[in-house]
């Protein structure tokens, strides 16, 4: 079986371009590949500064993923800082890691663009990233289209490593769907929590209404054909509706008459239905808070077996052990 891995940090609630982006795929492999998926609760140590909101989060995006189909018998999950051997291969990885390869890297720039103080740890993230992915010998990782920099930064480090020290780590690939690659915010740039452009899947339904309800248009009159290419409206119904059901919206829209509310609205109602179980799901984990602990717990024991047998070749390799 293919080891699948994914993460996701508890910097602020799950909105759909984590969704369609990552989840709903890292969901889809649990039937045909061994699946490792975390809680990135160290990499949000860059953003969150507030130990009880990191630790609200950690839990709001422990449900939410369970809520959304994870299932932990299937699926080992867990919270990154429950393994510490993370960090030390993170050093070990840092030790052949050329600067410059982290300088490149877009991710940091747009950040700091975004301010954030550019501290060490955000500087260095590709590197624990890609520690996250080589301690579990992973081999494919669902990720957005935001994250291929770092899948490759992983790669060229995976390389190194092994042409350096002899043959430890499987390259991992990332699996990148084209049509989810980059779900588009209520603004049209990406779907992101620093842009505040977010449609927060279990957020307040008249927040959630709002932010629907907002989403950009252009200033096309009533009676006109609306414009397909780049309507951010016709994106996300796609996402949510049956092919059929798109194609009606979209010729609609082509044809003109109805104003944007109206796709709005419809667009509204597509999203509530499809997100009604997942919902209801989330509202049933949060009466029930132990059964989130447990399974982080024993998400980590079961981590912690295959990132022991790592660390051990891994020192081997490198002069550690004798
Ligand atoms: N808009 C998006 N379209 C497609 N995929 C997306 N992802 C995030 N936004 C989109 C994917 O979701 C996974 C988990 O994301 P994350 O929380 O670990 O990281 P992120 O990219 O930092 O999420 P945000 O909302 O964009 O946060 P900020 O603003 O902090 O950067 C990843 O696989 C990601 O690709």
């Amino acid at each position: 079986l293919k080891r699948v891995l994914s993460g996701i940090q508890p910097s602020g609630h799950l909105h759909i371009g984590n969704y369609f982006g990552m989840i709903k795929r890292a969901i889809e492999w649990q039937d045909k590949a061994q699946t490792l998926y975390f809680i990135a609760d160290y990499h949000a140590l860059t953003s969150i500064k507030d130990p009880q909101n990191l630790r609200q989060y950690v839990r709001k995006i422990a449900m939410a993923f369970l809520a959304c189909g994870l299932d932990p018998i299937k699926s080992i999950f867990f919270r990154q800082s429950s393994i510490p051997e993370v960090h030390e291969l993170a050093w070990i990885l840092a030790s052949i890691t050329p600067f410059g390869l982290l300088e490149r890297s877009h991710s940091f720039k747009d950040k700091i663009a975004k301010g954030l103080s550019p501290t060490l740890a955000l500087f260095s993230y590709p590197v624990l990233m890609s520690a996250d992915i080589l301690l579990y010998q992973s081999e494919i990782i669902p990720v957005g289209q935001d994250q291929k920099q770092h899948l490759e930064i992983a790669r060229d480090i995976a390389q190194k490593f092994n042409n350096t020290y002899g043959e430890v780590f499987r390259i991992p690939e990332p699996d990148i769907q084209e049509e989810v690659a980059v779900i588009p915010g209520i603004d049209g740039q990406k779907m992101s929590k620093s842009y505040n452009n977010t449609l927060e899947i279990f957020g307040d339904p008249q927040e959630f209404k709002r932010k629907v309800m907002s989403i950009k248009t252009d200033s096309t009159p009533i009676a006109a054909p609306k414009p397909i290419q780049g309507s951010i409206l016709a994106s996300l119904y796609k996402l949510v509706a049956q092919p059929s059901e798109y194609e009606e919206f979209i010729e609609s829209m082509k044809k003109g008459g109805q104003g944007y509310a109206y796709y709005k609205k419809l667009l509204l109602e597509k999203l509530n239905a499809y997100f009604k179980p997942i919902r209801e799901r989330y509202k049933e984990l949060e009466c029930n808070p132990g059964y989130v602990d447990e399974v982080l717990a024993d998400g980590a024991y079961r981590a912690r077996l295959i990132s022991q047998e790592t660390i051990r070749k891994v020192r081997q390799a490198v002069g550690l052990l004798d």
